[in-house]
């Protein structure tokens, strides 16, 4: 009891080793880095010895051949829930999306190869991020995807890719790196819950996500998560017009929250913009573009033509293993979003701003729907804890630890109580 779980103690021979507060730790008296950065020439040059037969290879990510095989390795190898009904597939144009922000590092899209037959067996990434933890803003490192082939499990070959991936980090002059896992590692700064909206209820049935409870009928689930046709507000997709009004908008919204990306024009361009696939929406499919990955909106005021609000999320799919009806659940996740709203000078909290997202949202769940989506997903952050019950989101059996590398900070407001404690 204490939440410390005394056999996990000291059981982590990898990460005791490694500039993250260890479980054991009480709350830090002061936000900070753990060990001091260093000059260029004192990072290790020469990449980590791997085992025999195996070697490091830099992933094109621009280059369709070196893509498809990242693709390959993900969609057979990367994450899966703990009953290994569902796997993410990552297509090849959310890894463009995701793997080359503004100033990415092709050096840190680390692979290992066979050495006799070049096949790809293992995947670690970064992407350079600004983020605000509390009252500091510094330049990390995002990381992400990392996968070893399932035939290479338990022989210590993640801590291998994780220190070279720092490495090459450590070579740009960065320090500090943030990352999310579903697994409990030294040690969480944040848990959030995983929330889903139902919109494709006969297929989420079918596939079992999800179960008709004892005191309701598949009809009556069908009705109850029926979503309007038609946007509430005036939405329509973002366009390079916007992206300055959306940065500042954004930038002042997530002032809200202790930890947040901070980012330039550029960014936003990408993280809003890019992902949006070609052509016309309807071409990709219903509701779809060509490859759309992002999908976001804006709302304009018709008298001042400035934009009062957005949202965002995006189309993460998830194989169906052993399913012969369906290949793949299509799954959106809220991403950001933010409102005017919050800032007018007589707006209550709990009034005025919790109506305004409920509307957004609402939104929100109405493209997705057009869109064909299965399944909306949204995690207990943000203002998100305030709409979720009345959007019919249904609480999910899986969390999302956060973690900073280097850095220390009290633990941030995640789960909470209408979220569901771990
Ligand atoms: S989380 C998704 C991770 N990927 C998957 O779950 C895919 C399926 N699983 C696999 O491919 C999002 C393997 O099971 C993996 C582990 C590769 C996960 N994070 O090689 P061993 C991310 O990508 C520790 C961190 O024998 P394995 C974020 C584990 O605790 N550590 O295991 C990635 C143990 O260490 P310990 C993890 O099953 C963030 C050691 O690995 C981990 O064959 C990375 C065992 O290694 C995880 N998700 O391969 C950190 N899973 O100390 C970035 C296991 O407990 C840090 N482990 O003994 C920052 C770096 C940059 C700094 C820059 C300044």
């Amino acid at each position: 009891f204490g939440g410390i779980n005394k056999k996990d103690m000291g059981a982590h021979k990898f990460w005791a080793t490694q500039p993250v507060p260890q479980l054991d730790e009480g709350p830090p008296v002061d936000d900070g880095y753990i060990e001091p950065s260093v000059p260029r020439d004192q990072v290790r040059q020469e990449a980590y010895p791997l085992p025999n037969d195996f070697e490091w290879s830099t992933l094109d990510i621009n280059d369709p051949k070196q893509n498809k095989e990242v693709y390959d390795l993900l969609s057979l190898n990367y994450v899966e829930d703990d009953e290994a009904s569902f796997r993410f597939q990552y297509s090849s144009e959310f890894l463009q999306w995701a793997l080359k922000p503004p100033g990415y590092y092709k050096e840190w899209h680390v692979g290992v190869r066979v050495s006799s037959n070049q096949k790809l067996v293992a995947f670690i990434s970064g992407v350079p991020i600004t983020i605000r933890v509390r009252n500091k803003v510094f330049a990390a490192a995002e990381i992400n995807y990392l996968c070893i082939h399932k035939k290479l499990r338990s022989k210590r070959l993640a801590p291998v890719l994780i220190k070279e991936v720092t490495r090459q980090v450590h070579l740009q002059g960065i320090f500090q790196a943030i990352y999310t896992a579903g697994v409990v590692i030294p040690t969480p700064i944040s848990t959030c819950r995983y929330n889903h909206r139902p919109l494709n209820v006969p297929k989420l049935l079918e596939v079992g996500f999800t179960f008709v409870p004892r005191n309701s009928t598949a009809a009556r689930m069908i009705r109850m998560n029926k979503v309007p046709d038609k946007p509430t507000l005036k939405v329509r997709p973002i366009e390079e017009r916007d992206i300055v009004a959306v940065a500042d908008l954004f930038a002042r919204y997530m002032r809200r929250f202790d930890m947040v990306p901070v980012m330039s024009i550029e960014d936003v361009k990408h993280q809003f913009l890019s992902g949006e696939g070609t052509g016309k929406i309807g071409d990709g499919g219903p509701g779809k573009r060509v490859g759309q990955v992002t999908w976001t909106y804006v709302v304009e005021d018709p008298e001042t033509n400035k934009v009062t609000d957005f949202f965002s999320f995006y189309c993460l799919p998830s194989t169906i293993i052993n399913n012969v009806k369906y290949g793949t659940l299509e799954a959106g996740y809220l991403y950001y979003y933010a409102t005017e709203v919050a800032f007018q000078p007589d707006a209550d909290e709990n009034g005025q701003l919790k109506a305004r997202l409920q509307t957004l949202i609402g939104d929100a769940l109405v493209i997705a729907n057009q869109a064909k989506l299965d399944v909306f997903n949204a995690l207990t952050l943000m203002d998100n804890v305030s709409f979720l019950q009345d959007h019919k989101f249904g609480v999910g059996d899986g969390f999302l630890n956060f973690y900073l590398y280097n850095w220390r900070t009290a633990k941030l407001a995640g789960v909470t109580s209408e979220g569901g404690v771990p």
